[in-house]
């Protein structure tokens, strides 16, 4: 009869001829690993060297596995071999860059200006790299994410075309094992989800969508080989960021386009245009202090705020003061004023300012109407576009206001609203994304005591920092919820949190331990810091994805920390400093 563990002769025999036990992946089935532990009793009569041959065989196949090749997956695996530990990166696609993978639409690009949307952590790579547009294309971000990639010999370690399916806490030896659904299990002492704040799309369940005979795309899924819509008529579901960069090149190419509007949204011209060689010459000569500027400024952006209360400003100046802003593009609009989303008053002479734009800008009044937002500007993500309110002015574009009468169903020829059928021959959702956490809770996440992180999550996520869960030792999030991410210049919130966790790992290695977990206290206290901080802002008081108002039956919560990447930077050296507050390491 097998014995219902290893026996030391079959160690021996896996250990004897090429020492493979300690990197295999797999050595053990899935979670089962109570059935590699010798029945108490015997253990005691084990030899030392017998007994180390079992705890070699118990020892993870990595220090960790890291989930999502995206910018912070990569950097972090980056960080991870510089500290000499062993890891393995799972990613969906077939190449690195993440977000910039798969968001491949018509008209992509980033919204936060190349310069400061790049690594810092490498001076030599900053120095290397040429942008070539004040804001880069998708194209071009994800050839620098490839760039990287090769630059740092990042593909070795990485598994593409892969999906973790499934991640289990085993107590008994404080290690993670990890399944993905190529049917490989991992064993490792830590798992870091670099899986993204908006990487989960939403495809919005309206009756009918699999009847539509034409095919049909989401922005955030877009064929690699791009789509031409040339001689095509195309329906458009959606207005948010992704909608507004799309829908002026979609125009350019449709016969006709037809955008269904369910909330007007707010968007600032890019003003986007080649970089001058002397303003690159330049920032390449003060990257520092570039960077340092950017991390003492809320959103981790370097952008001039202007200190002043928008209500309390004579008109005309204010006037002057947001046509500036207008004039020069992007972002800093809503840093015109520092009290922007903190008094409606003050708010609205921002909305009206680009209301009034909306109306000189759409010549028929009554789609100008229907594209003027009457929410709060900047509490639903503001968004950045190239043309976007005169793409209205075309012929072969049209607006259909579904704020009132909701899509009714989607039909095999277009679809139907408020009784009146529309046709076209392609579809594009550009619905957005289960957000924050919609990319971890499709991963089976088991805790201690099997505790699933749906389970945990059920009325909103809980986490310390954003970086880790009560509850679930050994695992970290990059950008999670709690933490300031979406609302901040992603790329230093990237390397700030990869950096926090990597010194993390050193520390409880350096300690000897094997275990660090978020108390139940701290976590709940930070929980409370965020929500408290949300309240004190306009940003909560709308239905937007950050509280996950976009997703059906998700739990309403604020879930980005709005108090600005310096407080927050602030905090979590302060919890090293005090030795790792709120954690119990063993
Ligand atoms: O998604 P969104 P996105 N019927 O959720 C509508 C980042 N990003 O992909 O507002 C009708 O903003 C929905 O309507 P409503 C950025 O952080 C960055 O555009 O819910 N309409 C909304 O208009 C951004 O915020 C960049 O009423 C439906 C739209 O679909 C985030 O990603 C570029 C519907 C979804 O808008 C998400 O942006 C792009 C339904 N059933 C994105 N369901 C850059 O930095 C949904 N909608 C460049």
């Amino acid at each position: 009869m097998a014995a219902p563990y290893p026996t030391l002769l079959s160690l021996r025999r896996r250990e004897a001829p090429s020492r493979r036990v300690e990197r295999t992946p797999c050595l053990v089935p899935p979670f089962e690993t109570a059935a590699l532990r010798p029945p108490q009793g015997e253990v005691s009569r084990l030899r030392d060297a017998d007994r180390a041959l079992i705890q070699k065989a118990m020892k993870p196949d990595f220090d960790a596995v890291v989930i999502g090749a995206g910018f912070a997956g990569m950097y972090m695996l980056h960080r991870l071999r510089g500290l000499g530990f062993t890891a393995r990166v799972i990613e969906a696609g077939k190449g690195v860059g993440g977000t910039w993978y798969w968001n491949r639409y018509p008209g992509a690009r980033c919204d936060v200006e190349s310069v400061q949307y790049s690594y810092q952590f490498d001076p030599k790579l900053e120095q290397d790299w040429e942008w070539t547009e004040r804001y880069a294309t998708q194209p071009e971000i994800l050839k620098y994410a490839n760039h990287v990639a090769d630059r740092y010999d990042l593909r070795r370690d990485i598994r593409f075309e892969t999906r973790v399916t499934r991640a289990a806490f085993d107590e008994s030896d404080n290690s993670w094992l990890v399944e993905t659904d190529k049917g490989e299990r991992l064993r490792a002492r830590f798992v870091i989800a670099a899986t993204g704040c908006l990487s989960a799309p939403n495809t919005p369940k309206i009756e009918g969508l699999a009847d539509f005979k034409g095919p049909t795309y989401h922005t955030g899924n877009w064929p690699h080989e791009g789509v031409d819509f040339t001689g095509k008529t195309v329906g458009v579901i959606g207005t948010g960021s992704s909608a507004i960069q799309s829908i002026p090149i979609m125009a350019q190419q449709a016969s006709h386009l037809t955008v269904f509007q369910r909330t007007a949204n707010y968007t600032i011209p890019a003003n986007n245009q080649p970089l001058d060689p002397a303003y690159v010459r330049e920032v390449k000569a003060s990257y520092r202090e570039m960077r340092k500027r950017a991390k003492s400024l809320p959103a981790g952006i370097d952008l001039r705020i202007n200190m002043a209360s928008a209500i309390e400003t004579p008109d005309e100046e204010r006037r002057r003061l947001y046509q500036e802003r207008w004039d020069y593009g992007g972002f800093g609009f809503m840093a015109a004023f520092s009290d922007l989303l903190l008094n409606d008053k003050s708010n609205k002479t921002a909305a009206d300012f680009v209301r009034d734009k909306i109306r000189e800008t759409v010549k028929d009044p009554a789609t100008a109407e229907a594209l003027a937002p009457t929410n709060i500007i900047g509490c639903k993500r503001l968004c950045v576009d190239s043309g976007y309110w005169e793409t209205y002015n075309r012929p072969n574009v049209t607006l259909v206001d579904v704020s009132k009468t909701p899509i009714e169903k989607i039909t095999p020829a277009g679809l139907q609203v408020n009784g009146r059928d529309y046709e076209f021959d392609c579809l594009v959702l550009a619905t957005g994304f289960d957000a924050m956490t919609g990319a971890l809770l499709r991963i089976d996440v088991r805790g201690r005591g099997g505790v699933s992180l749906k389970e945990k999550w059920s009325e909103g996520p809980k986490a310390y920092l954003g970086l880790t869960m009560a509850g679930f030792p050994n695992l970290f999030t990059i950008t999670g919820p709690g933490s300031p991410s979406v609302l901040t210049n992603m790329l230093p919130s990237i390397e700030q949190h990869v950096d926090w966790i990597a010194d993390c790992l050193a520390a409880v290695r350096a300690r000897g331990a094997t275990v660090i977990e978020a108390e139940k206290s701290a976590e709940e206290a930070w929980v409370g810091h965020v929500g408290e901080a949300a309240g004190g802002t306009l940003r909560s008081t709308c239905s937007s994805w950050y509280v996950g108002a976009n997703i059906p039956g998700k739990p309403r919560v604020f879930m980005p920390y709005i108090g600005g990447l310096p407080a927050y930077i602030e905090r979590c050296e302060a919890v090293v400093s005090k030795g790792y507050e709120g954690f119990a390491i063993g």
